[in-house]
C-alpha cells in the first residue's frame, strides 16, 4: 500500500493508489483471562468508522466498529474525521496465542490484516490481601483472589500463620469492584474469614491457590497481635510527671501492662486497666478497661518520657509514644 498522509491542504492522500483500509494496533495488554487491544482503522473510501476483526489462533473471535475518538489519528489523517479508534477486550485462555487484527474494507478494495503477534497471557492467580486483623481468639482476613484459568469461578486462598498452613478459604464473595476492573471475571472473588487463632504476635500470610497452569501466588503477609494505643498526656504536675493514655492488645480483651521510661530508665510498670469509655466507643469488643494514668515523681528540669505497651502472650514491648516535659 503506497499512501502518504493526508493533510489539511488536500483531502486525499496524494500518492494513494489503494482503496484498502489501513490502521494500526498500538496497545496490547494482558487483562488476566482476556487480551485488550487498542488501535485504529480508516478506509480511504469513507470518513465513517470501519470495522476491525480479531482472530485468535486462526479463528475469528470478535468484531468491533472502530468509532472511538482518536485525535492523534485525526491530526495525521484530517480528511477522514476523528472517529476511527477501537478498544476491545477479548476473553482468552492463559498461555501463548497468535492474535491477528484485520481492517474490514468498505467500497472498493479488500480487507487488510493490520498485523499479527504472539500474545502471552499469564496463568497465575492474583488478587489482594486487604485486611489482617487480630481479635480475641481469632484472626480476620479479607481480600480477593481470582485465577485467569478459572474465569468467573471462585478459587481458594490458603492462610499460613507463623509459617504453618492454617486454613483454606473459598474466595467467592460479591466484590463489584473486581468486576468493574475485570468484567470478564465477574464479581464473585472476595474473601472475608475469621480464623481461630491463639493470642500473641503472629505472622499471617495469605496465598491465592492456583487453578490450571501456573503456581500459587502470595497475596501478602502481615504481622498482627502487637498492642496499639496512645500516650495522651505527659505534663508537669507540681514536681511530678502525669502520664496517661490507653492501650489494647488486639488478641485479648484483658488489660495489659505499659512500661514508662524516663530519660532512658525503666521507671514504672503500670496496669492499663482504668476505665476509658471513649476507647470502648471506638473498640467496643474490647470493653473499657484499657486506660493508664499515673503520677511519677521527677527532679526539676527537662525529661524525655517514653511509653511501651507489653504484648499479651509473648511479652514483647511495642512502642506507644514519647513526649518531652519540663518539671518546674
Ligand atoms: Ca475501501
Ligand atoms: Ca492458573
Amino acid at each position: 500500500m503506497r499512501v502518504d498522509e493526508a493533510t489539511r491542504y488536500h483531502n486525499r492522500p496524494c500518492l494513494q493508489q489503494s482503496d484498502n483500509p489501513f490502521g494500526a494496533v498500538d496497545f496490547v495488554s494482558d487483562e488476566k483471562g482476556a487480551l485488550r487491544l487498542r488501535g485504529w482503522v480508516i478506509d480511504p473510501n469513507t470518513g465513517w468508522p470501519a470495522y476491525a476483526h480479531v482472530y485468535v489462533d486462526g479463528a475469528a473471535v470478535a468484531s468491533t466498529l472502530a468509532k472511538l475518538a482518536r485525535p492523534d489519528v485525526a491530526r495525521r489523517y484530517p480528511a477522514y474525521g476523528p472517529h476511527h479508534g477501537f478498544d476491545i477486550t477479548v476473553p482468552m485462555s492463559s498461555g501463548l496465542h497468535v492474535v491477528c487484527v484485520a481492517a474490514i474494507n468498505h467500497g472498493p478494495g479488500n480487507n487488510q490484516f493490520l498485523g499479527c503477534a504472539f500474545a502471552y497471557l499469564s496463568p497465575e492467580p492474583f488478587g489482594a490481601l486487604d485486611l489482617v486483623q487480630a481479635k480475641p481468639g481469632s484472626t480476620r482476613i479479607t481480600g480477593w483472589a481470582a485465577d485467569p484459568d478459572k474465569g468467573t469461578g471462585p478459587i481458594s486462598v490458603h492462610t499460613y500463620i507463623d509459617g504453618r498452613l492454617h486454613s483454606a478459604t473459598r474466595a467467592d464473595r460479591y466484590r463489584p469492584d473486581i468486576e468493574r476492573a475485570y468484567p470478564h471475571l465477574g464479581p464473585y472473588h472476595g474473601f472475608d474469614a475469621t480464623l481461630p487463632s491463639s493470642g500473641g504476635d503472629h505472622e499471617v500470610c495469605v496465598y491465592a491457590f492456583n487453578e490450571g497452569s501456573g503456581h500459587n501466588q502470595r497475596l501478602g503477609c502481615r504481622k498482627v497481635g502487637q498492642p496499639f494505643g496512645n500516650v495522651d498526656v505527659v505534663r508537669d504536675e507540681g514536681g511530678a510527671i502525669r502520664v496517661s493514655g490507653w492501650t489494647i492488645d488486639p488478641d485479648t480483651v484483658d488489660p495489659i501492662k505499659v512500661h514508662v521510661y524516663i530519660d532512658g530508665h525503666a521507671t514504672r510498670s503500670l496496669d492499663a486497666n482504668r476505665s476509658r469509655s471513649d476507647v470502648e466507643r471506638v473498640y467496643p469488643e474490647y470493653g473499657p478497661a484499657h486506660g493508664f494514668n499515673d503520677l511519677i515523681p521527677a527532679v526539676r528540669g527537662e525529661h524525655v518520657v517514653c511509653v511501651f505497651a507489653i504484648s499479651h502472650g509473648r511479652g514483647t514491648a511495642e512502642y506507644l509514644g514519647w513526649k518531652k516535659v519540663v518539671v518546674a
